[in-house]
């Protein structure tokens, strides 16, 4: 009785033992698969981000900084969206607007000073802002869309 009870006892181990192997190699598969991903992940996202130019098909995407964000002077329409709603610049800085959305989209100047007409998806739009002040605009076909443009003066030389 007791000793087959022991024997159940050592089967169960030895069972157990083998399960717990084959998990952890199952583990280690999954492990060494999933890093494996992230890299060739890393090594693709290298190589389109030195492509952007012949590629052409993703427009600015990493063109002006690098990975993602957005330019000093660069506005993307995304998402229902300006990003950056409120973008500060110096006086004589031409900010680009970008259409990253998958509907038309436009940028008008409230009061009226510049208008895009209607960009289409990556359609981009430029205007100069050669005065200080604050510019605000929206997307007529979408009225919640706000955003404005701060533009501040170049600081000046002091004279003697
Ligand atoms: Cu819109």
């Amino acid at each position: 009785m007791n000793l087959n009870r022991s024997r159940v006892f050592i089967v169960i181990e030895e069972k157990m033992n083998v399960m717990k192997k084959f998990f952890s190699l199952k583990i280690s598969i999954l492990v060494s698969a999933s890093m494996l991903i992230a890299l060739l992940g890393v090594l693709q996202s290298c190589t389109k981000s030195s492509m952007t130019g012949t590629t052409g098909t993703t427009g600015t995407n990493g063109g002006t900084n690098g990975m993602g964000g957005t330019a000093a002077n660069e506005v993307l329409i995304q998402g229902m969206a300006f990003n950056p709603s409120i973008l500060n610049v110096t006086e004589g800085t031409t900010v680009v607007w970008t259409n990253k959305d998958n509907v038309t989209h436009n940028v008008t100047s409230n009061p009226a000073l510049f208008s895009s007409g209607s960009l289409a998806t990556g359609a981009m739009y430029s205007y100069t802002f050669n005065t200080a002040g604050t510019y605000s605009y929206s997307c007529t076909i979408h009225p919640s869309m706000v955003g404005s443009i701060v533009v501040s003066p170049v600081a000046s030389t002091p004279g003697y």
